[in-house]
């Protein structure tokens, strides 16, 4: 059984804080404390995606923990990447699920609880519940809202992470619905030190997890 133990999953992204490069970003990111890392960068091409494939993979290494592809199970393959990430559109997780094999993490976007149950018995290792506030990441998206999170805390038993237009600012609120993990993008590849965005989320999600055990203690007293 795969243990997928993350609190905090970061995107790479494509608009990093000027002048910044996606290896440094990215290592500061694994520096303050990245638990799981998604390449996604939707307009490179395939030699440009492998080339960031094989730099992630080899920091992830580094820090010792999952690197996953988005969209592309044979960039996956080629990477030697832990998993591959999924929307909607993608389909085809029974298709990666053959390519890469049991022990390979599949996650999948989902924007309602109906997608959530249904990734669930695809065999998701888990899912991304989203996008909760509006975001410029993915434009065009509509904001699932805080709703979707409480629906997901109440229902879904696989490992889901809250994602979407998530920051320090506003993190609170999302772990306040109910969830316990946290991926984002620009609040972290965007800001001018990505080491100290990670670190505040991590805190932030510590805190959550302990008041919840903490509740959980008490009320089973
Ligand atoms: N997937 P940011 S929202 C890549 O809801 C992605 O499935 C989403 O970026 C989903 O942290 C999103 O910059 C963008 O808002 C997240």
């Amino acid at each position: 059984m795969k243990k997928l133990d993350f609190g905090l999953y970061v995107i790479t992204g494509e608009n990093y804080h000027p002048g910044r490069t996606l290896e440094e970003v990215m290592r500061e990111a694994l520096h303050g404390g990245a638990d799981i890392v998604q390449l996604r960068h939707k307009t490179a091409k395939k030699d440009e995606l492998l080339e960031k494939a094989r730099l992630l993979r080899r920091l992830t290494r580094e820090y010792g923990v999952p690197f996953i592809v988005n969209d592309d199970p044979e960039l996956a393959l080629e990477a030697e990447a832990d998993g591959v990430h999924l929307g909607q559109e993608d389909g085809g997780w029974r298709e990666a699920r053959e390519r890469l094999g049991p022990d390979a993490i599949i996650g999948i976007s989902t924007h309602s609880l109906e997608q959530a149950l249904a990734a669930e018995d695809a065999g998701a290792d888990y899912i991304g519940v989203g996008p909760v506030f509006p975001t410029e990441t993915k434009p065009g998206r509509p904001a699932v809202t805080l709703e979707y999170v409480r629906q997901a805390s109440r229902h879904v038993r696989i490992p889901w992470v809250a994602i979407g237009g998530i920051g320090p600012h506003n993190a609170q609120q999302v772990l306040g619905a109910g969830a316990t993990r946290l991926c984002a993008v620009s609040a972290i590849v965007g800001s001018a030190s990505p080491a100290q965005a990670c670190r505040e989320l991590k805190a932030m999600i510590a805190a959550a997890r302990g008041r919840r055990n903490g509740q959980a203690y008490e009320a089973g007293r």
